[in-house]
């Protein structure tokens, strides 16, 4: 049975770090936050020694980048949102052992000394290449600092160190027409000292450890990125950075050079472990280096490769620590059908909600596990959100709770009754309760925590049918003995729900608890669930009946649908401004453009992308191929015969291994969707030039 396993003699389980650049909103919950909880509050139950760990990611680029938009300096921006989040987590109820921080100084020291000793070991290259570098704004660009065609998948809004469409993880030179995002000046290159993870030494053991180790044991979407990274052939990547934001690098003639964010992050995993220990008086080593530790990452999508690959590799040349066991990590949540985007405002921010839903802490996370982008990208919706609330919590579990604990109330004072001779159904029901904690423990070891979700919700169904069955109300007039056997089978159902329930609704399990007098009651775990003679035993006085679950109405859902119409169109009309005119350029800059009307011949969706087309155009001149990011926009069909603008003498460059000779003229129209820019009169010649 999945309980009684062979286990671990302790569990580290981390949640990626959040970027202290905005508050926490429902993506980063369902990706990360509420399955991690739920691991650790499952194991927690079960009697393990766990250590669950956190803490905020206040380095990389993106910290200065947005201190810069807000007006306040990198501290100030961190001290901010560290201070948002860290409450945020608490007032909902996650249960890190530790929240630290990386601009501790215990992380600090920490990932400065692991630097060091890879850097003795000799597992770093020591290299001058040239990097790109904006001389307007007197930088080097890599990582945010740096946006660029991905080589990989052609999304043109790709990072200097990975593209968010495909995944990749790049270095900053690999990008195709790179543009700085400080000054959207064309960087140059330029020398500079760096030192590399030399990650193509680590393939082998990559191979063993993942390829061939964790086939069967990590999720399909986590396994099938890391074999096509393995299998496209690690490089070396560069594991520290010019900025004056970071830890620096601790190497005398490295100044103005910092730990890249990459290296220092997942090592503030191991801080926060050593700031918990000190506090708790535990011993932090064997938490990561005894190997009959399991390490547990728990992550979004886009942090695989720096989780799977990198970060092990550097546990591994460090020698000392153990590799994660598994890297659950889940897909993306999308809001009302758009991706969440925090630059948009296209989230739901979770210090909102705590204000807007006082003690609705459970909805969401119910809502989240169930609807949770475990094998692919998921919708959360308000109406779904409603539907979770009113048809399950509170028509269900809320439901029987009430009914069973009010008739205990009502017909036996508030007294566990003893129960009469049990008849089939009453046995049934003691006999499927004792399987529940195996149930949930298997789809929880397996990181299925929607199934886990489900599976919880099926036992309180099987009270409320009971109940249903019984009707406890009407049988009393004839039958009162009987209706005492009923109660108290309804309550041992409850008081089984008020344990399995803890890592999924814990505010809830602690109220059934309260109600059911239950709360001090040592002997009662999911372990002895299964054997245990009665959960709740006669004689027992209840607490008051007090309500579960509260109906969600129409209008709070309305409120909610409003605001996100309102922040729909304040993009909208900020999409919509009108851009400033951009530098004087002579005539003959102009005249250097050559561009021609043509006819489209053929047109087909790229492979594997989402926005490019290739399309084959007649331009007077010739037929030549361009590829375009509008896939998303036109079905190509709807452009086969179309006459459009192509700028013809732009140098061609490759796209996803097509070449591109030319590009489309299009613009934008109100609504976001891009137009063609095509004479009206249908009998322009294909070549005639645009003057
Ligand atoms: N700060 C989270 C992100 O990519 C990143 C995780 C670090 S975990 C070591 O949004
Ligand atoms: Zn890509």
């Amino acid at each position: 049975m999945a309980l009684d396993k062979t286990s671990p003699a302790r569990y580290t389980i981390t949640a990626a770090l959040p970027y202290t650049n905005g508050p926490i909103h429902i993506g980063h919950l369902a990706g990360v936050y509420v399955p991690a909880d739920i691991y650790a509050r499952y194991l927690r139950g079960i009697g393990k020694d766990v250590v669950y760990v956190c803490g905020s990611d206040e380095h990389g680029v993106a910290i200065p980048m947005k201190a810069k938009k807000e007006g306040v300096s990198p501290k100030e921006l961190i001290d901010k949102y560290h201070g948002i989040i860290k409450k945020s987590f608490q007032d909902f109820g996650i249960s890190f052992d530790n929240y630290s921080r990386t601009s501790a100084s215990i992380h600090h020291q920490t990932a400065s000394d692991f630097f060091l000793k890879l850097y003795k070991q000799n597992d770093f290259m020591e290299e001058t290449t040239a990097q790109l570098y904006d001389a307007e704004a007197g930088q080097f660009l890599a990582d945010r600092f740096v946006v660029g065609t991905c080589p990989k998948c052609g999304y043109e809004e790709a990072y200097g160190d990975q593209c968010e469409n495909c995944g990749s993880s790049l270095n900053a030179t690999d990008l195709i027409n790179p543009k700085s995002v400080l000054s959207g000046a064309v960087p140059s290159l330029k020398d500079t000292k760096h030192w590399f993870l030399p990650l193509d030494r680590y393939e082998d053991f990559l191979k063993s450890w993942i390829l061939e180790g964790h086939k069967k044991d990590w999720k399909p979407n986590v396994y099938g990125q890391c074999k096509s990274w393995i299998d496209e052939g690690l490089k070396p990547r560069a594991v520290t950075r010019d900025l004056d934001w970071g830890i620096p690098v601790p190497l005398e003639n490295a100044e103005g050079k910092v730990l890249y964010v990459w290296f220092d992050a997942p090592i503030g995993y191991i801080s926060s472990t050593k700031e918990w220990a000190s506090r708790e008086n535990k011993d932090w080593e064997k938490y990561w280096k005894s190997p009959d530790t399991k390490l547990v990452h728990f992550i979004g999508k886009d942090n695989i490769v720096f989780h799977c690959i990198i970060f092990p590799s550097m546990l591994k040349a460090h020698g000392d620590y153990v590799l994660p066991e598994n890297v659950p990590a889940n897909e993306f949540l999308n809001l009302e059908g758009q991706k969440l985007s925090t630059s948009k405002n296209w989230a739901v921010w979770l210090h909102e909600y705590l204000e807007e839903f006082p003690d609705m802490q459970d909805v969401l996370r119910y809502t989240l596990t169930a609807n949770a982008p475990e094998t692919k990208d998921n919708d959360f919706t308000w109406k779904d959100f409603q539907a979770r609330n009113n048809n399950e919590l509170v028509a269900i579990f809320g439901n029987f709770v009430n009914r069973v604990v009010v008739l205990t109330h009502k017909y036996f004072d508030g007294q566990v009754p003893q129960h009469a001779k049990l008849n089939e159904d009453d046995l049934r029901i003691l006999a499927e309760l004792k399987k529940f904690p195996d149930t949930l423990a298997d789809s929880l070891e397996r990181y299925r925590f929607r199934e886990a979700s489900q599976e919880l919700m099926n036992l309180a169904r099987l009270g409320n049918k009971y109940l249903a069955d019984e009707e406890p109300w009407k049988v009393i007039k004839e039958d009162p003995e009987r209706v005492k056997s009923i109660i108290y089978i309804g309550l041992q159902v409850a008081a089984a729900l008020s344990v399995l329930s803890e890592p999924f609704l814990p505010f809830t399990a602690l109220k059934l608890k309260k109600m059911l007098a239950l709360e001090s009651e040592p002997d009662l775990s999911w372990t002895t669930i299964r054997s245990k003679e009665s959960l709740l035993p006669a004689g027992t006085h209840l607490n008051k009946a007090t309500l579960l679950f509260r109906k969600i109405e129409d209008n709070e859902i309305q409120k909610q649908l409003d605001k996100l119409e309102a922040t729909k169109k304040a993009n909208e009309k900020e999409n919509s401004e009108i851009m400033d005119q951009k530098e004087t350029i002579s005539f003959e800059d102009f005249g250097r453009m050559d561009m021609r009307v043509g006819t489209v011949l053929e047109a087909s969706k790229m492979p594997k992308t989402k926005k490019l087309m290739v399309i084959k155009v007649d331009t007077g001149l010739d037929v030549r191929t361009v590829v375009s990011g509008i896939a998303e926009d036109f079905k190509p069909e709807e452009i086969i015969g179309k006459q459009v603008t192509v700028l013809v003498n732009l140098a061609p460059r490759p796209l996803r291994g097509v070449e591109s000779q030319g590009m489309i003229l299009m613009t934008e129209n109100a609504d976001g969707k891009l137009v063609f820019l095509n004479p009206d009169e249908a009998s322009v010649n294909n070549g005639s030039v645009i003057s």
